[in-house]
């Protein structure tokens, strides 16, 4: 059970603004990226990486027997390189050197270039059937690590991913969490209007899966969340998150279909890290 005392929990409230400070530093440094896909995954990120919920270690990136988290929205990547440095698997230094030339801070998570990184992603819809060639391959070779797949809510507009919602029903994947980002905004619009997800639980559900719907900026709730999932046994675990696109800029949060892929002019990001606030 994650801890609820009061440093544990202002010790990752720093690491939420440290990681904000550092996507839009890097964004804005960058001149493109996705801020406000990355702001909504802070809590999230923090709690898996943070508070014990991850088995990894960035000193043996390839250890076997690692839980994987695979950022199926792969542009969430400035989020990602974020949650990575703080974590110890690059200097936080090269932040800066998002999507620069021979920088394997590449737009878009390139495993192949950088530790940590357990699939290449950025083409939506793959990232669950990944994760669930990790999750049989654990069970064939009789591992006991858990794998964690984090979609966006536009991107659960892809067929793919029902098919494979279907498939790890059906072979009962209990070592694989579902983790979706449900900022309510994919690239053009609200996803209520472009294509309505609800009723999101009945549907995971009839697929053979346990769902649960959560604040997903709620530390506490995302700590009992993760520790919900890993108690099921006999079925993958879907947790709905609900998020605010752009969380912790206001000026993101307040207009988000205008603001999908878009870093913030460095006047912007000047306020928007006044706004975040803390001394990291
Ligand atoms: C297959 C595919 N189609 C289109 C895109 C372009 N694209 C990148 S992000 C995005 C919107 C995704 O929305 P959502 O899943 O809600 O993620 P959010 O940014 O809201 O977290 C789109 C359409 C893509 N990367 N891959
Ligand atoms: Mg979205």
């Amino acid at each position: 059970m994650a801890s609820t005392q009061t440093h544990e929990r202002s010790r990752l409230e720093d690491i939420t603004t440290r990681l904000r400070l550092d996507i839009v530093r890097s964004t804005t440094e960058a001149g493109s990226g996705h801020p406000s896909s990355s702001l909504s995954m802070v809590e999230l990120l923090t709690v898996l990486y943070f508070d014990g919920v991850l088995r990894h270690d960035p000193g043996r990136p390839d250890d076997p027997d690692r839980d994987r988290f695979i950022l199926s929205k792969g542009h969430g990547a400035p989020g990602l390189y974020s949650v990575l440095a703080e974590a110890g698997y690059f200097p936080p230094e090269e932040l800066l050197t998002l999507r620069k030339l021979g920088s394997p801070l590449e737009g878009h998570p390139n495993m192949n270039r950088l530790a940590g990184v357990e699939a290449s992603t950025g083409s939506l819809g793959q990232g669950l059937s990944i994760g669930i060639g990790h999750a049989l391959a654990a069970r064939l070779d009789g591992r006991s690590y858990r794998v964690y797949v984090m979609t966006g809510d536009g991107e659960m507009e892809e067929g793919q991913v029902w098919e494979a919602v279907m498939f790890a029903g059906n072979h009962a994947l209990d070592n694989l969490t579902l983790i979706l980002d449900h900022n309510a905004y994919q690239q053009t619009g609200a996803v209520d209007d472009i294509e309505p997800l609800e009723p999101l639980e009945d549907k995971f559900r009839a697929f053979h899966w346990e769902a649960r719907t959560i604040d997903g900026h709620d530390l506490d709730a995302v700590a009992e969340a993760y520790d919900w999932a890993r108690r099921i046994e006999g079925k993958p675990q879907a947790i709905i998150a609900r998020t605010v696109k752009g969380k912790g800029v206001s000026l993101l949060e307040k207009e988000p279909w205008k603001w999908h892929g878009k870093p913030l002019p460095k006047e912007e990001a000047d306020k928007a890290l006044a706004e975040i606030g803390g001394a990291a």
